[in-house]
């Protein structure tokens, strides 16, 4: 097994894998799909750039700024499909990570430059950009731990993000 590496510029290269998530594949995450429906279709959301490796995987996201309606871009979110953790290093700009327990409880993390932070096990894990500058951060995370996003889908994760009087505010409940 050779040792390998990527470099962080802009984005992590080389890389193995891309993956960009477009306002279309992800207008359903909305509360107001509506207005998901008003806006371009072919807006990038974020993009995600991995180093696959033998065990470990690290990716790079990036997360632009924007809304639909009130409520701030994010990534899909999902819960690992065997029992693993996952590392959040942030590079840039603000935001907030959401995790969701099997129970349906909220835990939240701010993010900003240089925090790190752990996603343990069993937590569904969503990053929502409350700045107004491209959030991006790397996550460090096992090759084997799977992404199951079907849970989130079916059950809602349980909260929102939006803005209220200029500030992000997290709404928790039975929402989407
Ligand atoms: C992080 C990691 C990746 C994930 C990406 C985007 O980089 O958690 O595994 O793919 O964020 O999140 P999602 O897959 O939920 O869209
Ligand atoms: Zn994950």
């Amino acid at each position: 097994m050779e040792p390998k590496f990527c470099k962080l510029d802009k984005i992590l290269a080389p890389f193995d894998k891309k993956i960009e998530r477009k306002l279309k594949d992800i207008k359903n995450l909305f509360m107001d799909e509506e207005k998901a429906e008003e806006l371009d279709q072919g807006m990038i959301i974020y993009e995600v750039y991995e180093m696959e490796n033998f065990d470990i995987n690290c990716a790079l996201t990036l997360l632009y700024p924007g809304k639909v309606g009130k409520e701030y871009f994010m990534t899909k979110g999902h819960y690992h499909e065997k029992e693993e953790g996952e590392i959040y290093f942030c590079l840039s700009g603000e935001g907030i990570l959401l995790m969701r327990d099997r129970e349906g409880k909220i835990k939240d993390i701010k993010l900003e430059k240089g925090v790190v932070a752990y996603v343990p096990p069993e937590h569904a894990h969503r990053v929502v950009n409350t700045g107004n500058e491209i959030l991006s951060f790397l996550a460090f995370y096992s090759r084997y731990a799977g992404h199951d996003y079907k849970s989130i889908e079916k059950e809602g994760f349980g909260a929102v993000v939006i803005e209220e009087e200029g500030k992000p505010v997290i709404k928790r409940g039975d929402l989407k």
